[in-house]
């Protein structure tokens, strides 16, 4: 009996140093290998969206954390409403913020006080209708706005009549595109694909055919790489272009005017985030990416066609310096 007593006591004993175990684990001591003993002990809310370079970005965010002992936990998030989303803490980042798709919901947050503008990428983007080259022939004097309009027939589709045809991305992306369809005075109508994948297989059907088309594009992204194709020339874009009806030539409307030519990418974080995982947004913080780096990845997926995670480990094994630096 008092061997087993014994025996129990030492098994209780191994348990509890099995806990202790744990608890540093997730506590850390302050050492770079670890989470700060700072960081609430919980996961990293890093919010998913509908574009690949995004996908693989979240994947390779969320595996530098993982690497420096963070738990993660991916959100599924509308690209529009994530920014309220990060404001009520149920996200902690946003590591893609695009200038021309997002500022606006993204400057909301940040002028409230909740989200904090933690980090600008070492990236130029853009976000325009776009199409391929060859459609220059077709309608002259492209990529001017006023020459496209003036050939809208051109891409005129059974499903828009007499007005040619837009393809939008999904709608979470861009609100602004009937708007400026409006404020322009376009014979435009704006279809919206419900995903990316319609985007380019649309895309790819037109030029197997020399078929006129105009659709939602952007830089960087792995198009530039596979297609010739220019951006649609609008009126610059200026801030006021989005607010004050009376910018612009139209005098009663807004959204008379393109989005940024040489727009921003920006990490957002909740200031929550901040306080509750210190240690995990210094991390964040020091994200960076580059066009370069964004265009690799959304070509990983939509020309080599592999899954979100197999690109994630791709990019990671071709980039290691980059990503290392990332964890300081
Ligand atoms: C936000 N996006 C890159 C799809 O324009």
């Amino acid at each position: 009996m008092r061997k087993l007593l014994m025996v129990l006591f030492a098994f209780v004993m191994v348990l509890s140093a099995c806990g202790g175990g744990s608890d540093t684990e997730a506590g850390g001591d302050g050492e770079a290998a670890g989470p700060s003993a700072e960081d609430a002990d919980r996961a990293v809310k890093i919010p998913t969206h509908n574009w690949s370079s995004q996908l693989v970005s979240a994947e390779v965010v969320g595996r530098v954390l993982t690497e420096a002992g963070y738990e993660v936990e991916y959100v599924p998030s509308d690209s529009q409403a994530v920014y309220a989303a990060m404001c009520e803490g149920d996200v902690d980042l946003v590591h893609e913020v695009w200038e021309g798709a997002f500022g606006v919901a993204f400057q909301e947050q940040v002028d409230a006080g909740c989200v904090i503008d933690a980090h600008t990428h070492n990236a130029v983007t853009r976000e325009e209708w776009w199409y391929p080259t060859y459609v220059e022939e077709q309608c002259p004097g492209l990529p001017d706005w006023e020459a496209l309009n003036e050939c809208s027939e051109l891409f005129a589709t059974a499903e828009t009549g007499d007005k040619g045809r837009f393809l939008g991305g999904p709608v979470d992306w861009l609100k602004g595109d009937e708007e400026r369809v409006e404020g322009l005075g376009m014979n435009f109508e704006v279809v919206n694909a419900g995903q990316a994948a319609t985007l380019w297989s649309e895309l790819d059907a037109a030029v197997a055919n020399n078929e006129p088309i105009v659709l939602f594009n952007w830089t960087p992204n792995f198009v530039e790489a596979v297609y010739d194709g220019k951006f649609i020339e609008f009126p610059e874009f200026a801030e006021e272009c989005r607010t004050d009806p009376a910018w612009g030539t139209n005098p009663d409307l807004t959204h008379d005017c393109g989005n940024p030519a040489n727009g921003y990418l920006k990490t957002g974080v909740g200031q929550h985030f901040i306080d509750e995982m210190p240690g995990a947004y210094a991390i964040v913080e020091r994200v960076d990416l580059t066009n370069e780096a964004l265009a690799a990845m959304a070509a990983l997926v939509d020309v080599d066609g592999l899954e979100v995670e197999a690109a994630a480990e791709q990019w990671m094994a071709d980039n290691e310096a980059a990503w290392k630096s990332w964890l300081g």
